[in-house]
């Protein structure tokens, strides 16, 4: 049974990934350190305090300069956000949450971005959301289950019957912590631990997934 459908945002529903990269790119240069495309596929999913350590790669800076970096990333970051639309919604997204709601199935975002609800309303999506988990509504972000545990109650459905939509590793294995079935978007060595799989969001469909 299947009552609830939840969403990850960033390489799901839009793929920002690229505008991180280019944000994370310009930081890192600013401040001599290394970062490339390859590191950048290690940042999937993971918090921006997290994506910061993985950059500074076990180099120690101070409290006040972490935080510093963190603010300046985001400000490159959402000046990037707003060359976003519609146009960017990733191939067969708007579709399939159409017939989801033709269905009567919840709809809810589970993001660790704090950007979320912003891009959300430039993609023109946000009426379509039931419910919206961001990187505000919980502490501990992906790969822990709270994201997840947090949208299913916001929409009133059971954990077991909430089917996830992730293309991260860490967001699979929060959805997997969290009791829930897991669409995987990617290749089979960064989603294949997933319930079902698909290449791709325009390869995925609702009948392979609810039977
Ligand atoms: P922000 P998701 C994640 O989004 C991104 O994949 C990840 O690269 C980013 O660091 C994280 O959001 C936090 O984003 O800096 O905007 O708060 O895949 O969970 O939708
Ligand atoms: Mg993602």
């Amino acid at each position: 049974m299947c009552k609830a459908f939840i969403f990850d945002l960033d390489g799901v529903i839009t793929d920002t990934a690229e505008l991180h990269y280019q944000a994370w790119q310009r930081m890192a240069d600013e401040e001599g350190y290394y970062f490339d495309r390859e590191i950048n596929e290690k940042l999937r999913g993971v918090s921006r305090q997290a994506s910061l350590n993985i950059i500074l790669n076990g180099k120690t800076i101070s409290e006040e300069k972490f935080e510093t970096l963190m603010t300046r990333k985001n400000g490159y970051y959402v000046e990037l956000l707003n060359t976003i639309s519609a146009k960017d919604i990733l191939p067969g997204i708007e579709s399939f949450l159409l017939e989801l709601k033709a269905r009567g199935i919840k709809v809810a975002l589970a993001s660790a971005s704090k950007n979320a609800r912003p891009i959300l309303h430039r993609l023109g999506l946000t009426s379509l959301f039931d419910a919206i988990g961001d990187g505000w509504s919980v502490k501990r972000s992906k790969p822990a289950p709270d994201v997840f545990i947090h949208a299913a109650g916001q929409v009133g459905v059971n954990v077991d019957e909430c089917i996830v939509v992730e293309d991260a590793e860490a967001g699979i294995d929060a959805a997997i912590d969290a009791g829930m079935r897991v669409v995987g978007i990617g290749p089979d060595e960064r989603v294949g631990h997933a319930t079902w799989r698909f290449t791709d969001t325009k390869s995925m469909n609702l009948g392979d997934i609810l039977g």
